[in-house]
């Protein structure tokens, strides 16, 4: 291993290289094949020639070769936190939050899967189908692509994967080009447990992402809003079904009245766990004017407290995509133009790799890019506002709409506030508790994205709905409703639907 300080662009397509970087001290950690997209077509042809025995051996067969995998995570869980963490430039405790979550992932679909997989009876309610039977079957899509990025890779991949698996689905995996060592390893667990090769991965950057969308029959994509409304195009060209988890801008509200001690902890965790880069992590916080100065006190002293590092001992660690780091302090310039005052923070750190100092702002305001567009990084600025409704509306004030989380003085304040935000999930008191909640949906409004994951849903997508439908009882030769159209036909037809939708003597047409 070399160090060196880590690079803007992981590709290196000259040497058809993936060039592998721990970011908080630039030490060269792997190389691995730059694919092209001839690569992901071959990898989806293999993919989808083993889907239908997969399909085919049900969703038992499939839960005991999901309940092994299981076993492999666990066995290797350490392992795992340990790449996960190099590659990210981050504490363990990150990457721990998702190995953890895939193994509530694999127990809750082992349970709920054979009944959401199981054929629905349907009992017609309507005259017109009067004495049919109708029975919901679910087929995967064959093929799923799941495009991942690198703030949580195993989670933004694996994830995602493994209700597509259960459904019955092959699964063609393109995690980021900046973090593909977890998933690769990932990878290599389901080969070595000897499971079918339903579950691959391609490497390499957009091209590759691309292809795979051209690919698959169902995406499953996480990143940018940019490259989200790419790959949306791009799936519009074969009407493939997409899923989308893009970005955020996840407010705090802290309200008088609110345990301010929490809250403050709450902020801290909610804006600086792993580094800021977190889909819902905090990116502004709203507080009401009669705590504002007592909730900053607090914040600020405990932001100032957080140790930069990646050992055992520290809390924050480094930027894990080089170019994070021009951001959020393009982010932190703009601001303090226009008049915010940085009260801790608001610097590189001087040490070899991607490091910013935790930051907390104030004196900020809408106008600026801090508080509009994704940092996605260690700053927490603080606004303050006049009451709840102010708080509301700025809250809504955002093209993004995925989390948010509120403290105010009773969990029924919390919750009427909770009704006006358009947001997909508010937590009180907490952060995150619908993320860690595998029971619960989680997707977001309006630019945050499309569809869900987690819950009965987050596998359900994964499917398509045949309806087979027949006769109960044996058939006449023709259907009252078919032709010829007779005035006779007509009114016992017209008399049949009154029967069932008439009130009263109206159903007799009286
Ligand atoms: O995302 P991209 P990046 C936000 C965050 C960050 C920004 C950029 O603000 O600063 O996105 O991160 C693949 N067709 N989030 O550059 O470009 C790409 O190879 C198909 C929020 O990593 O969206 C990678 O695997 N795929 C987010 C994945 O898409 C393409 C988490 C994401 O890359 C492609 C991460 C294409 N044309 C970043 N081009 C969250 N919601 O949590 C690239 N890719």
């Amino acid at each position: 291993m070399t160090t060196t300080t880590p690079r803007a662009s992981h590709l290196d397509p000259e040497a058809g290289l993936i060039r592998v970087y721990d970011p908080a001290d630039g030490t060269h950690l792997a190389d691995l094949p730059l694919q092209q997209p001839l690569d992901v077509t071959e990898c989806a042809a293999g993919l989808r020639a083993a889907q239908p025995e997969w399909e085919r051996i049900g969703v038992t067969g499939r839960i005991e070769w999901l309940a092994r995998y299981r076993q492999w995570i666990v066995d290797n869980t350490d392992r795992l936190i340990a790449l996960g963490a190099r590659e990210g430039g981050r504490v363990r405790n990150e990457p721990m939050l998702e190995t953890t979550l895939l193994v509530e992932l694999l127990d809750y679909y082992s349970h709920r899967a054979p009944k959401l997989l199981a054929p629905r009876h349907i009992r017609p309610r309507s005259p017109l189908v009067l004495g049919k039977k109708l029975i919901e079957y679910r087929y995967p899509h064959p093929l799923v692509g799941v495009i991942g990025a690198w703030n949580f890779p195993m989670l933004l991949t694996i994830g995602d994967a493994l209700p597509a698996l259960f459904a019955g689905a092959a699964v063609l995996l393109k995690p980021s080009e900046v973090t593909p060592l977890a998933v690769r390893e990932l990878v290599r667990g389901w080969r070595e447990i000897g499971a079918p090769p339903v579950l691959a991965a391609s490497y390499g950057g957009g091209e590759v992402g691309a292809a795979v969308v051209d690919e698959a029959d169902f995406v499953q994509f996480t990143g940018s809003v940019a490259t989200g409304k790419r790959v949306l195009e791009r799936a519009a060209a074969t009407i493939t079904p997409v899923s989308l988890e893009l970005g955020g801008k996840d407010p705090c509200l802290v309200l008088a009245g609110a345990n301010l001690e929490r809250a403050a902890n709450c902020a801290v965790y909610g804006g600086f766990s792993n580094n800021g880069q977190v889909c819902m992590g905090f990116e502004r916080v709203y507080v009401e004017d009669s705590v504002y100065d007592r909730f900053v006190e607090l914040v600020v002293a405990k932001v100032a407290a957080l140790r930069s590092g990646t050992d055992d001992r520290s809390d924050v660690g480094a930027l894990t995509f080089p170019p994070q780091l021009d951001t959020v302090e393009a982010h932190v310039r703009d601001a303090v133009n226009r008049g915010a005052r940085v009260l801790t923070g608001g610097h590189r750190l001087d040490r070899n790799g991607t490091w910013y100092a935790p930051t907390v702002l104030v004196d900020v305001d809408h106008s600026m890019t801090l508080m509009r567009e994704e940092t996605f990084g260690p700053v927490l600025p603080i606004m303050r506002v006049g009451d709840a409704s102010e708080a509301i509306r700025l809250a809504n004030d955002s093209d993004f709409g995925l989390s948010a989380t509120v403290f105010a003085s009773s969990i029924a304040q919390a919750r009427k506030i909770a009704a006006h935000l358009q947001v997909g999930a508010v937590n009180i008191n907490d952060f995150l508790i619908n993320m860690t909640c595998v029971e619960a949906t989680q997707g977001g409004w309006k630019q945050s994205g499309i569809g869900s994951r987690g819950s009965d849903y987050g596998l359900l997508k994964f499917t398509r709905t045949k309806i087979v439908a027949h006769s109960r009882i044996p058939v006449a030769p023709s259907e009252i409703n078919w032709f010829p159209y007779t005035p006779g036909r007509r009114r016992a037809f017209r008399a049949a639907v009154r029967l069932f939708h008439g009130r009263g003597l109206g159903r007799f047409g009286f």
